[in-house]
């Protein structure tokens, strides 16, 4: 098991990670006006925007998707891999991160590139992240979800606290190259969403390429999608068989909380995003 790279009170995950490159990508890497970038904390459901926007550009043709993989078609910007692929490759791109606002580059804040970001109730986001990271040698893990739910509330997990992610991203909201989604709101009316995906980056789709969107990035289609199921990753970075398409469903929390737990994450919740319209965050 590896422990965290830290830089500047973050953890990121010791493999494919550098700190001189997450400095340098603050600030060097240029972003452009015709960029566009899903922005989310760690299992926020990342990878089923990306699914879901490529198939847009591709106007739901699924070739693209099931051929190439998920990193290549959307790289993540402060991966050393990621980074090394967008600067190889000529814009306009589509890129994902999960930086936290204060190391995010900072020609992105002086561009017009579009941002979609995602947020997912953060008591899913925990147990999904549990159960992610604990099936790979990325990142210091533990094998009690006890343990982890600390680690948690602290922010000591990969890329640092959600409170601090959560609330320095939303105070973008407002901006006009700043899409707010939420996981709930893909969940219970994807294609509502989609179609507010097209109309935030100018695509006008026929209603049969829209349900094809729909039909190519369902969970069902991505678990089968080996480009996007991660089953790509090698051997040596995963243990216990990593599954990124674990279930997928809201409110799998209740399941694995304690009802002291389920208090505890509540007070720290209020506490922490006090401020904000309770409306911002459509779970229970
Ligand atoms: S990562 O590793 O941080 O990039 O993970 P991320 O993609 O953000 O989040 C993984 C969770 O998203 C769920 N997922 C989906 N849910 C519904 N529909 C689709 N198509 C879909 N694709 C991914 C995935 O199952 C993870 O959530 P959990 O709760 O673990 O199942």
């Amino acid at each position: 098991m590896s422990d965290y790279i830290w830089f500047e009170g973050i953890p990121f995950p010791a493999i494919d990670y550098q700190k001189e490159i997450i400095g340098e990508i603050r600030d060097k890497f240029v972003i452009r006006d015709e960029d566009t970038i899903i922005l989310t904390y760690p299992k926020s459901g990342t990878n089923w925007l990306i699914e879901t926007v490529c198939l847009i550009q591709n106007k739901g043709n699924p070739e693209c998707v099931q051929s190439v993989p998920i990193w290549d078609r959307s790289p993540w910007i402060e991966t050393k891999s990621g980074y090394q692929n967008l600067t190889n490759k000529e814009g306009p791109h589509l890129m994902s991160s999960h930086l936290p606002f204060h190391l995010f580059p900072r020609s992105f804040f002086r561009s017009k590139a579009k941002v979609i970001y995602v947020i997912r109730n953060p008591r899913d986001v925990l147990v999904s992240g549990y159960f992610f990271w604990c099936n790979t040698n990325l990142v210091k893990n533990t094998d009690s979800l006890t343990t982890y739910f600390e680690w948690f509330l602290k922010g000591n997990v990969p890329y640092g606290s959600w409170f601090v992610h959560t609330r320095d991203w939303l105070s973008m909201r407002e901006s006009e190259n700043f899409l707010l989604l939420s996981y709930e709101d893909m969940k219970k009316d994807t294609m509502r969403t989609i179609e507010k995906i097209c109309d935030f980056l100018g695509k006008k789709l026929e209603p049969e390429e829209l349900d094809m969107v729909l039909k190519y990035s369902s969970f069902q289609a991505m678990k089968e999608n080996k480009m996007s199921n991660f089953s790509l990753i090698t051997d040596d970075l995963v243990t216990n068989g990593l599954v990124l398409m674990r279930k997928g469903i809201t409110g799998d929390w209740k399941n694995h909380f304690t009802e002291a737990q389920a208090e505890a994450f509540d007070k720290v919740f209020q506490e922490k995003m006090a401020g904000f319209p309770p409306g911002l965050f459509p779970w229970e």
